[in-house]
């Protein structure tokens, strides 16, 4: 993925026009479409096909398996055209090497959920968010995914993960993040949903994003 504007749009909608409309419109803006459950389950996996002319797509499937089951879903989702793959830390390295492993195979990348980005993440994942951002260093995942509604917490897992992976950071706007904190914190990216795809014009909101973030990089 080229860092350029530095925002991934997850694209949450379950309608397949709208989906095509608002990644027509808001392409030149994103570095990448963020797909999951709501729109796969709700138009079928060539969705991913028919959106990767826009940007490239990755799939949040949060996968979350034995190492061979991990590996056969991301065969389908690499098949399906998607360019990387989002999967949980919490199932241990051997889950998650099967993975990176085939990432690696197909040249696709594999970003590694550390803590997520709602209050209910305290009750259990930041625990053990630092342990994953470590295996995901380790066992060479292309990046992680950590929390923008806790700028704090990205720093942390920066100093874990050091500079060879990336982070990628939802929680920004209807979570209640801001987009430059969290970049100034040390995301690479960051992931809007909501404030772009509800927005009578998504293309102007994710501008004033791109903007945002422009004015601290
Ligand atoms: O901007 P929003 O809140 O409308 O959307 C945020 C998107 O990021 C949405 O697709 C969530 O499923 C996803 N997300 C989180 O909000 N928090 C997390 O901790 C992790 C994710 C995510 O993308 O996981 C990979």
């Amino acid at each position: 993925m080229e860092k350029n504007t530095r925002l991934i749009l997850a694209l949450d909608v379950t309608d397949r026009d709208e989906a095509i409309q608002i990644s027509e419109k808001v392409a030149g803006y994103v570095d990448a479409i963020k797909i999951g459950y709501p729109l796969a389950l709700a138009t079928g996996m060539e969705i991913i096909g028919q959106l990767s002319k826009y940007a490239p797509i990755i799939a949040d499937f949060k996968v979350a398996d034995i190492p061979n089951t991990n590996r056969l879903i991301c065969e389908q989702v690499f098949k399906a055209g998607a360019d990387g793959v989002i999967v949980q830390g919490f199932t241990g390295h051997d889950s998650l090497e099967a993975a990176v492993k085939l990432a690696k195979e197909q040249k696709k990348d594999i970003f590694v959920v550390t803590e997520m980005s709602h209050p209910g993440a305290l009750d259990f994942m930041q625990q053990a968010g630092e342990g994953i951002a470590k295996m995901a260093a380790d066992v060479k995942a292309s990046g992680v995914v950590a929390p923008a509604t806790r700028p704090e917490r990205v720093t942390e897992i920066r100093k874990i993960i050091g500079n060879e992976l990336s982070i990628i950071s939802p929680g920004v706007g209807a979570q209640g993040g801001s987009a430059s904190d969290v970049i100034k914190a040390g995301a690479d990216w960051v992931i809007v949903g909501r404030s772009i795809y509800q927005s009578d014009e998504p293309d102007m909101a994710a501008k004033k994003i791109v903007d945002e973030i422009k004015e601290v990089i």
